[in-house]
């Protein structure tokens, strides 16, 4: 009779499952560990990465990042300094789009700060010629035609940082790499300390730091509100103006062409405060009223005015 062995266990002599060492085995079960450890926490780092935020962002009573922020900065970039002024053709938009969006990106956007946009202000250094710095409060329209015209001409808008920047809205959320494009903070409803205001009164007093010579400001006469201590002109720029570099602030008092009512002229009140700032910081000053080249720009457009027909 043949000898049947029914055990499941195998001899010595039968082979296993395959033709390895047990330290070979025990190797490659490590380096499998090894391996697995290393996928699981790759995936972890791109999960957290890419998967849609359990949290939405903080919403804000102010209206959301402009759609396309970053391709608007880059292309504004490129068309200031190769078309525009090619002289500052030499800066790095590529860098000064990072730089922009760095200074807010994952930050509480009611905790900006000066600080935040230092890399972006060096990166746009200009130099702007003596003579040629045009301020203005409630008069961004006309500001800006009398500078389109006079090209020698420099509003903050008018330089590449300003340039960039203008009319944009942006900020960033605490707990996220993304730009909140549903809300940012209002600077009256929610914080003063955020991405945009910081942002214009950094560089609203760069601008106003470096003017130098006779340097203008374009008022609105025909609003309550001609001169604003609480403006940036009236909080941020005639502070920053450097009294050793600055020989006089000419204001130009511009009232609206067919107004039924001019709230103030260079001889109100209103106007002595801002002429009694600049007198205790040792700066000139000199008003005029419906200065005449600015004149002209608002004649253009109502050349059947009255006023215009003198
Ligand atoms: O958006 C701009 N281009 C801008 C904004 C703020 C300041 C430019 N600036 C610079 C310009 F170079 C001017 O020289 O400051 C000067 C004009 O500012 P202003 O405050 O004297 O003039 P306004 O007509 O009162 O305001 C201009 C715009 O800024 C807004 C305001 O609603 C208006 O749209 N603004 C004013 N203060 C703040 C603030 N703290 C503000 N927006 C956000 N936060």
């Amino acid at each position: 009779m043949s000898d049947h062995r029914f055990s499941s266990v195998p001899t010595e002599e039968e082979p296993g499952c395959c033709h390895l060492s047990r330290k070979v085995k025990v190797c490659l079960c490590v380096l499998l560990c090894v391996l697995l450890c290393v996928l699981v926490a790759v995936a972890v780092v791109v999960g957290v990465l890419m998967w849609p935020r359990a949290t939405p962002p903080r919403a804000w009573n102010g209206t959301g990042s402009t759609p396309h922020f970053s391709e608007i900065v880059l292309g504004r970039c490129f068309t200031y300094t190769q078309l525009l002024r090619p002289e500052l053709g030499h800066a790095d938009c590529g860098q000064i789009g990072k730089a922009f969006t760095n200074a807010f990106l994952s930050k509480d956007p009611c905790h900006s700060s000066e600080q935040d946009y230092q890399l972006l202000l060096k990166l746009t250094s200009q130099t702007i010629p003596c003579h040629s710095s045009v301020f203005w409060s409630k008069s961004t329209q006309l500001a800006h035609l009398y500078t389109r015209v006079r090209q020698d001409m420099f509003t903050l808008e008018d330089t590449l940082i300003g340039y960039i920047a203008d009319g944009l809205n942006w900020c960033g959320d605490a707990g996220s790499y993304e730009m909140n494009y549903q809300s940012c903070p209002h600077w009256r409803k929610d914080c003063i300390n955020n991405p945009v205001s910081v942002f214009w009164d950094t560089v609203s007093k760069r601008f106003a730091e470096n003017a130098c010579g006779e340097v203008q400001v374009v008022l609105n006469g025909s609003v309550s509100n001609t001169f604003d201590k609480n403006s940036t002109f009236g909080r941020v720029e005639i502070h920053n103006l450097h009294p050793g570099k600055v020989s006089v602030l000419k204001a130009w008092v511009m009232h609206d062409i067919g107004g039924v009512y001019s709230y103030h002229t260079c001889s109100s009140p209103i106007i002595d405060d801002l002429k009694f700032i600049l007198s205790k910081r040792n700066i000139s000053f000199t008003c005029e009223d419906d200065y005449r080249p600015i004149k002209f720009l608002q004649c253009v457009k109502s050349p059947e005015d009255s006023s215009c027909r003198k």
